[in-house]
């Protein structure tokens, strides 16, 4: 899978990158990320890249010119694909990237990322070029560069091979719920006992308690999810029991 990001900041992107399973899967040849200058498209002497908005108020644009350049010069790149990838700008205004839109990007063979600065991006650049806008949660940062990290590297683990399949299928959200706890050894730490169900080595019990574990911890942080996976009719009448014990209804 290819990530060709778009970015004022390329620098920003060196660690995340180098480290870690990023690292291994770019080594591996897994993913491909391709960095692009946005500024290397200006045309002036100062290559510039922002410019004040019209109607005034605080803060800079990103001017549409060198933006639209980037983007057409990066979709020209190879490999040549049947159906043009989607061209993503990370924003705060936009829809909130969840583990089902990264499953959904996973499943595409390249995306084009786009990092906004400065107080946005001419509105006229998103109209022609922008296919999909997406934020990483409710609250402003400097920038798109840290979510486009973000969305890199939950996309990038779901693509076959980067980590193992199992941790993939079992993990937070791709269900729905939250994940039981984990331990190690030792068997008591600091006066603290692991589940005795998890040595036990009756595997259906592990099994049975992780899940009530999961329901559990998901109804006390995150009822929302609850709701949603009972919703979907992803809860079973075990779970349902289980869950009407601990005081929740749907
Ligand atoms: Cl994608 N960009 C910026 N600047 N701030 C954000 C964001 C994106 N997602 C959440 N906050």
């Amino acid at each position: 899978m290819i990530f060709d990001i778009l970015t004022l900041f390329p620098g920003m992107f060196t660690g995340p990158l180098t480290e870690s399973i990023l690292k291994r899967a770019r080594q591996a040849g897994l993913i491909q990320v391709r960095l692009h200058n946005i500024r290397d498209w200006a045309t002036d002497r100062h290559r510039t890249t922002d410019d004040a908005p019209f109607g005034g108020g605080p803060g800079m644009v990103m001017k549409p010119e060198p933006l639209a350049a980037c983007i057409r010069a990066v979709l020209t790149l190879p490999p040549e694909a049947a159906t043009p990838p989607p061209v993503i700008l990370l924003t705060p205004d936009g829809e909130v990237f969840t583990q089902a839109i990264a499953q959904e990007l996973a499943a595409t063979e390249r995306l084009l990322l786009v990092c906004g600065h400065y107080e946005g991006v001419d509105e006229r650049v998103r109209e022609a070029l922008i296919t999909r806008e997406l934020s990483i949660g409710d609250y402003v940062l400097t920038g798109g560069e840290l979510a486009a990290m973000v969305v890199v590297d939950a996309v990038a683990r779901l693509v076959p091979g980067v980590i193992d399949a199992e941790s993939v299928a079992e993990e937070s959200h791709s269900d729905g719920l939250l994940e039981y706890p984990h331990y190690t050894r030792p068997a008591v730490w600091e006066g603290r006992q692991v589940p005795p169900v998890l040595v036990s080595g009756h595997h259906g019990e592990v099994a049975k308690w992780r899940r009530r574990e999961r329901l559990r911890r998901t109804l006390l942080r995150r009822p929302d999810l609850l709701e949603r996976a009972h919703a979907a009719g992803r809860l079973t009448p075990d779970d349902l029991a289980w869950l009407a014990g601990l005081g929740w209804a749907p």
